[in-house]
This record gives C-alpha cells, structure tokens and sequence, in this order.
C-alpha cells in the first residue's frame, strides 16, 4: 500500500484501533489483538506497548504488521521511529515528548505515514509545518487509558480542529455512548482503546460503533 491508501483509510473509515498494553486489551496477547481487529473488519491499527522490551516488541510488531499487509490494513507505531523501520510499519504516531515528524520523516522516509497527538491549537500549526500526515486530537473526553493525559481540548481547539487542512483523528475516552456527539460536531475519524480492545467481543464493539455513525 501506498501513503495515498494510508490517507484513503483515514478518510473514508472512521474506526482506528489503538492496541493499548495488554493490560487495556483484557490481558490477551496483542498479536491475538491484532487478529480479532482485522476480522472485525478494522482497516487502522496502531500498536502501542509501553510495558514490554524493544525485542519483544520488534518481535511481535513485525508478525502484526505481516498480518496486516497480508489484509491491506494500516500498521501504526506509536512513539517509536527505529522500531517502526525495523518491523516495516507503514506509519509512525509520535507525541509532543518524542521525536519531531521531521526527524521521523528524515529518519524513515518520504512514504512513511506520519501522525503526531496534538492537544492545542499551536500544536496542530507545528505538526503540519514538521510535515505530518494526520494529527491526533484530543483528549476529547477524559480517559482512564493514558497516564499523562492533557486537560480535555478546549472549544477554540476544537473549532481550529474543524476546519484544519490535515486529517484529524479525535482520540480520549470516546465510546459509544459520546462518538456520535463528535460526529454531529464534524469529526470524522476517532482513535479508540477502550472502547473496542478493552471489550471482550470486538467484533460486536466495532459493528456497534459503525451502527451509530451510519
Ligand atoms: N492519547 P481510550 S488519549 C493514547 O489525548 C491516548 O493524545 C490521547 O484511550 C491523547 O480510547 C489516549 O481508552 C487514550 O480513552 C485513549
């Protein structure tokens, strides 16, 4: 797949599964994960393991991200750049604490697919002049799943978001019974944990999620 169908997945597919440490993922293994995401029909999927060592995380990255180029889904790495080289992701996800999507552009390529968290207005502007491909945006609502979470976008934030010239992928606490809020508000695509590999049956999660955004 080329960046353009990385763009396409983001566009046109609202659903972008985050993996979470597998504590978040009710303690199944995140290769497991990764499979039960691509039956449910997913076609965005992060990978992002705090807990374990770059070995086992190289090891286990690299069986996902074959998996999902064998099903034409879209394998993220979150924070980590020579990681994401080294298991062939075709994308990186970096916060405000890691590396500038410059640096990442300049250490992995013109195709790789860049997306950096945002928080603030300002935030966005400098992830666009790095040279990201998307933004993440949020927290949107509070959330249980991140440690170092932000203070909740503010109204001006949120309104910058709308009518921003990337892609914005809103992520923080959203779930089924707040996703179709942001949607009539505009956004179109939402980043999730909790609310697809915290559930037992992702399958249902996912069909749910589409459900209320038709
Ligand atoms: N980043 P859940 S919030 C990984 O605001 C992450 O940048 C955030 O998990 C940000 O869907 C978050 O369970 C956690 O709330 C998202």
């Amino acid at each position: 797949m080329t960046k353009e169908d990385h763009v396409k997945h983001l566009l046109e597919d609202p659903v972008y599964a985050i993996m979470g440490n597998e504590e978040l993922c009710l303690g199944r293994n995140n290769v497991d994960v990764a499979k039960g995401l691509i039956a449910a029909g997913v076609t965005i999927i992060q990978y992002r393991e705090k807990h374990k060592k770059w070995r086992a995380k190289y090891e286990e990255a690299s069986a996902i991200a074959r998996l999902c180029h064998d099903h034409d889904v879209t394998f993220i790495m979150n924070d980590s750049t020579d990681l994401a080289i080294a298991c062939g992701a075709d994308g990186i996800h970096v916060g405000q604490d890691d590396a500038p999507a410059q640096v990442v552009r300049q250490l992995a390529g013109p195709d790789v697919f860049i997306g950096v968290s945002t928080n603030t207005i300002d935030e966005m502007k400098q992830a666009k002049a790095d040279g990201a491909d998307y933004v993440g945006f949020g927290p949107m609502f509070p959330t249980q799943s991140k440690d170092d979470a932000d203070d909740v976008v503010s109204k001006e934030a949120k309104a910058f978001a709308l009518n921003f010239s990337l892609p914005v992928v809103t992520i923080g606490g959203i779930s089924l019974d707040n996703i179709r809020s942001l949607y009539d508000e505009g956004f179109r695509s939402f980043a999730m944990i909790s609310a697809i590999v915290g559930k037992k049956d992702m399958n249902q999660a996912v069909a749910d999620i589409r459900r209320i955004l038709q």
